[in-house]
């Protein structure tokens, strides 16, 4: 069949809207006709050439929610007309990661889905004869897409696409990297680096399970006002100020450091900043941000000694096809924000006014409705 889609044909290069080839759903896999698609940092530094796995030509995009067309042989949990979100990060239910209960990071298909391919090692889109390869698994930035089985999540039908979709990548990292993977308490004192579409639905989260003080780090100002909107108690303002300024004010606010700090700027000299602000002997960091390829993180093994903890999470420790469903309800029963936070609907032909709003800082989230 045709498909529109937003192609990057190469990095650093705007996305052209072409239309393509895709092949049906072979077995295991579903045809997904995606509604919406949210644009996430991720997408932007993937086309910016930062990432060590990006891979051109491609479709980009895997923050969306849509629609099963069709099914191939042996497809058993999903059928036509399933309203489902796509996941970067599977759930096989079946690997060693999956059955180990300690991690939501399925690798069944990690290899292929790195490499730009289905399971089977090869891909369903092509334009002229020519490959294009899919992008974590999703590639949201086609009108209709091929996903393995195991890659999506069935929602319920009442929800709209234009937000849930959102539920596809920024709201389960942001809010799960909170309530999973941190395992925020009540009354913790908590940290938030970078107010973008990512650190709003930490602030969120830390909101909802009661946290005492959360405090966000920007170097947009206007992120302040966003901030207060979902639960943000104080904010420190980053601009000018270096890691030691950064660090004391967040000591004098929480009475010698956070509890739990959170990297969603995806700047490793923050994410060292974001250790640093933890109380001595039991704060924890989470590192949310994805760096640039090359990049390290770095600090004093003194600070790991005197007992802060430095972790990271993918999809908020979300299993897909469990959680998903359930943020899902969360949503629509009022537990969670994400209208506000969709500040641009646009056409598919628009989707690169998305990256340039991102980029200006004047976005929180653009959905591309199809
Ligand atoms: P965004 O562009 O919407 O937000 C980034 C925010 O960080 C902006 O408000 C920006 O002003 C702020 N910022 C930039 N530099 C800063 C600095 N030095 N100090 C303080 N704030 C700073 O991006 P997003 O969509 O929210 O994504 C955030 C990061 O999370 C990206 O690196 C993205 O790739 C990553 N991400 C990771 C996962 C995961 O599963 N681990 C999932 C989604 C996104
Ligand atoms: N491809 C990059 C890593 C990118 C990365 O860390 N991606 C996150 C999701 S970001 C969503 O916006 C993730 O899920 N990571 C786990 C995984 O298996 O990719 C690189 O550095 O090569
Ligand atoms: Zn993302």
């Amino acid at each position: 069949m045709k498909t529109r889609a937003a192609v990057a044909f190469e990095a650093k290069k705007p996305l052209e809207i072409v239309e393509l080839d895709l092949e049906g759903p072979k077995a295991g896999e579903v045809l997904v006709e995606i509604m919406a698609t949210g644009i996430c940092h991720t997408d932007a530094y993937t086309l910016d050439g930062f990432d060590s796995e990006g891979i051109f030509p491609s479709v980009l995009g895997h923050e969306g929610a849509g629609v099963v067309r069709e099914v191939g042989p042996g497809v058993t949990s999903v059928k036509p007309g399933d309203h489902v979100i796509p996941l970067y990060t599977p759930e096989c239910r079946q690997c060693k990661s999956c059955l180990s209960g300690k991690t939501n990071l399925c690798t069944a298909i990690r290899a292929t889905q790195g490499k730009g391919l289905m399971p089977d090692g090869t891909s369903r889109f092509s334009y002229k004869g020519q490959t294009i390869y899919h992008y974590m698994g999703c590639s949201t930035f086609s009108n209709f897409t091929v996903l393995p089985e195991i890659a999506v999540a069935k929602i319920r039908e009442d929800a709209p696409f234009e937000t849930s979709c959102y539920i596809g990548c920024g709201v389960t990292t942001g809010v799960g990297a909170v309530v999973k993977t941190a395992k925020v308490e009540p009354g913790a004192n908590v940290v938030v680096f970078g107010l973008g579409g990512i650190g709003l639905n930490v602030i969120q989260g830390a909101k909802m399970v009661g946290a005492n003080k959360i405090i966000g780090v920007d170097i947009n100002s206007s992120r302040e006002e966003w901030g207060r909107k979902f639960g943000m108690t104080d904010f420190v303002d980053g601009r000018g100020k270096d890691r030691a300024a950064i660090i004391e004010e967040v000591i004098a606010l929480t009475d010698g450091g956070a509890d739990y700090s959170f990297d969603a700027t995806g700047n490793t000299e923050v994410m060292r900043t974001a250790l640093e602000c933890c109380h001595r002997g039991w704060g924890t960091s989470i590192i949310i941000g994805v760096a640039e390829a090359g990049k390290e993180i770095s600090t004093r093994p003194f600070q790991l000694v005197t007992g802060r903890n430095w972790r990271g999470t993918a999809f908020g420790g979300a299993k897909g096809r469990t959680d998903v469903p359930k943020i899902v309800d969360w949503y629509m029963d009022g537990k969670i924000a994400i209208d506000p936070m969709i500040t641009h609907v646009l056409k598919l032909e628009e989707i690169n006014k998305g990256f340039d709003l991102m980029h200006a800082g004047e976005s929180i989230r653009s959905v591309v409705v199809y």
